[in-house]
């Protein structure tokens, strides 16, 4: 009888393990968001939510700069912001100030604050 209950437990356990992998998936898949491009730049700027970047994917064009600005939110070591992949990597001290870069290949890649405390995905197409 006993060993019924540990059965039902773990019956219990991978459902709802699997239940949160699905949830995650669903959200994540529908934040992915699609940077504007406005006069030939792609403008994007961050803002803090749960201490991390918000928006946390982003996707963009190769071969168009990409411009970003973190808003008044973001705070401490995540005002750094870098990517490796594009040898991006520069301290932003106020809400004007911003990072310009140009993707040169297409792929998901890592942005991150320099202490990779913050991180995010940047997906280039
Ligand atoms: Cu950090």
């Amino acid at each position: 009888m006993k060993s019924y209950i540990f059965y039902f437990i773990g019956i219990a356990l991978i459902v709802l393990l699997f239940g949160f992998i699905m949830v995650e998936r669903n959200s994540d898949n529908s934040e992915v968001y699609i940077v504007p491009i406005v006069d030939g730049v792609q403008e994007v700027t961050f803002s803090l939510k749960d201490y991390n970047y918000y928006p946390n994917t982003i996707k963009v064009k190769s071969g168009v700069p990409v411009r970003i600005y973190l808003d008044s939110s973001v705070v401490g070591c995540l005002r750094s912001f870098t990517v490796k992949e594009f040898g991006v990597n520069k301290h932003l001290p106020g809400s004007e100030d911003y990072v310009e870069f140009t993707p040169t290949k297409t792929g998901r890649f890592a942005f991150a604050c320099s202490m990779n405390m913050g991180t995010g995905t940047l997906v280039v197409e």
